[in-house]
C-alpha cells in the first residue's frame, strides 16, 4: 500500500503541499488551531527540500456558506444543495489579516499560491475540487502539465483541509502522502481518528519528516 519512497523531495515530479498556514488558524486566530504556529520551521525546513512547493490559501467572500453569521439560528450543521456542511467562525475573509499567510512562512521559492472556497455558496476544504465535489480548482491540472506525480501534504488542518487535500490527491491519482508531524488537528467529535482512517483506506501514506531528513 505504501507507495515507494523512490519520490523524494527533489524530484522534480514530486511536489509539496501546504495547506492553510494562514493567521485565522494559529492561535489567537478565529478558527485556531491548537500549535499550528509551531508548524512553521518545521514546514520551511521541509519547504527548503521540495523542488516544487505550492501554498494554498483558505479565501472566503465576505457572507461565505460555512460562516455561522451568515445562518439564522447559527446550527453547526446546515444541508446545503451538495449535502451537509459544518459552520464555522468568518475565518479567512478575503483581503483580511487572517487569511494572511504566517509571515514566518519561508518558502520563497514555491511557486503557486492557489486560493480556494472563493464561491460564496460552496465550501472548499480541498485544494482539488471543492465541497460539491464537482467544481475544480485546477490544481490537479497545473500538478500534471509539471509532469507532477506525487504530492506530500502538510499544514491546516489534518482532519479538514489536509485529509481532504490528500484524498482528492489520491483520487487524482497522485502518489500521497501526509507528513504527520507538519500537520495540527482541529480533532472535532473524532474528526482526527477518522480523517486517518479515511486516507488509509484511500492509499494515502503516512509518514514523518524524519523519514524525509537525510
Ligand atoms: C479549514 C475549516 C474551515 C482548514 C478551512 O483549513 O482545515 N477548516 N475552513
Ligand atoms: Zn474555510
Amino acid at each position: 500500500m505504501t507507495p515507494p519512497l523512490s519520490r523524494l523531495p527533489d524530484d522534480p515530479r514530486v511536489a509539496l503541499l501546504v495547506i492553510d498556514m494562514q493567521y485565522d488558524f494559529m492561535p489567537g486566530g478565529a478558527l485556531a488551531v491548537a500549535e499550528g504556529d509551531a508548524l512553521v520551521p518545521i514546514i520551511n525546513r521541509l519547504g527548503a527540500q521540495f523542488r516544487n512547493v505550492v501554498l494554498a490559501q483558505d479565501w472566503h467572500p465576505r457572507g461565505h456558506v460555512s460562516f455561522a453569521s451568515s445562518h439564522a439560528g447559527r446550527a453547526p450543521f446546515i444541508t446545503l444543495p451538495y449535502g451537509t456542511q459544518t459552520l464555522w467562525p468568518d475565518h479567512c475573509v478575503q483581503g483580511s489579516h487572517g487569511a494572511q499567510l504566517h509571515a514566518g512562512l519561508d518558502i520563497p521559492h514555491a511557486q503557486l499560491t492557489l486560493r480556494k472556497g472563493c464561491n460564496p455558496g460552496i465550501d472548499s476544504y480541498s485544494a482539488f475540487v471543492e465541497a460539491d465535489r464537482a467544481t475544480r480548482t485546477g490544481l490537479a491540472g497545473y500538478l500534471s502539465e509539471r509532469g507532477i506525480d506525487s504530492v506530500y501534504v502538510v499544514g491546516l488542518a489534518l482532519d479538514f483541509c489536509v485529509a481532504w487535500t490528500a484524498l482528492d490527491a489520491r483520487s487524482a491519482g497522485f502518489n500521497t502522502w501526509v507528513i504527520a508531524d507538519a500537520c495540527k488537528a482541529i480533532d472535532l467529535n473524532g474528526s482526527l481518528d477518522q480523517a486517518w482512517k479515511d486516507m488509509a483506506l484511500a492509499g494515502v501514506s503516512r509518514i514523518d519528516s524524519a523519514a524525509l531528513t537525510s
